[in-house]
């Protein structure tokens, strides 16, 4: 069955507003369109003058993969969330701490850090962007469940873009901190760990953010072009 990528992207005065991208069926290609040209001229940050919808047949195998299984840590502050992220990482790199305060002090990217687990060194070719995981979708919403068409959750999505990036065998964890200044809950997630939510990452009112993949490989290529450009399908957790 062919698929279609549907893409979005809305701008102001050449200024990134917005973005959003779909893996759907034939028949809600103009529907999926519809709803998020409407979303891109409502969107909370302003008025755009620039939307670009773009739509493509998807002219392989599309991967499907199961999602993640989600649990929540139990976190009061960002102390306690620094020891359940650096427990997760310290059997994975003797680096954890230092992938820590490097992730908290990184602001205004748009992409992910690629840290090398046996260095921390930084694998990504672009130190100010990152590397942007793109390709993905719910596999729920490729029909079976109408409401998905609508919008997704902030949750749904992290939950997608985590179970991708976890499923290539070079990646051994991720940890994520939302750069929305009044959006405090991360996460840490690998397939061992699962997707697990950990409240209180940051700060209230801290512009701090970003994505930070350990990662277990000396020629991050193959491993950027999975990331980038591989499309995959995330159904239920098994
Ligand atoms: N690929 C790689 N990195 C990305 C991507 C992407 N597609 N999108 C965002 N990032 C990086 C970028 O550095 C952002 O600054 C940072 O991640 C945070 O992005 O269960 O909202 O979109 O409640 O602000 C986690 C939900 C929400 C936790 C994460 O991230 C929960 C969130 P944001
Ligand atoms: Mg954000």
């Amino acid at each position: 069955m062919a698929l279609f990528s549907v893409k979005m992207r809305s701008s102001a005065d050449g200024t990134h507003i917005s973005g959003a991208e779909r893996i759907v069926e034939k028949y809600e290609v103009p529907d999926v369109c519809a709803a998020m040209s409407k979303r891109a001229m409502t969107h909370g940050k302003g008025q755009p003058d620039a939307i670009t919808v773009t739509v493509t047949a998807i002219d392989r195998e599309v991967e499907r993969i199961p999602a993640l299984p989600i649990a929540e840590a139990r976190c009061a502050d960002t102390a306690e969330a620094r020891d359940i992220v650096i427990n997760a990482l310290v059997p994975l790199t003797p680096h954890a701490a230092e992938a820590w305060n490097l992730l908290t002090t990184v602001r205004d990217m748009r992409g992910a850090i690629l840290f090398h687990a046996p260095t921390g060194a930084r694998l990504e070719p672009d130190h100010a962007r990152g590397v942007r995981v793109t390709s993905m979708d719910a596999a729920i919403a490729t029909g079976e469940r109408p409401e998905a068409h609508s919008g997704k959750t902030r949750v749904t999505d992290a939950l997608v873009l985590a179970s991708k990036v976890a499923h290539h065998p070079a990646v051994l964890a991720e940890v994520c901190i939302s750069d929305d200044p009044d959006y405090t809950t991360g996460y840490v997630a690998s397939k061992k760990l699962g997707y697990l939510r950990v409240p209180n990452i940051k700060p209230d009112g801290s512009p701090v953010g970003g994505r930070l993949f350990v990662v277990d490989t000396d020629e991050p290529a193959d491993l950027i072009t999975f990331l980038e450009h591989t499309p995959v399908l995330v159904g239920e957790a098994e």
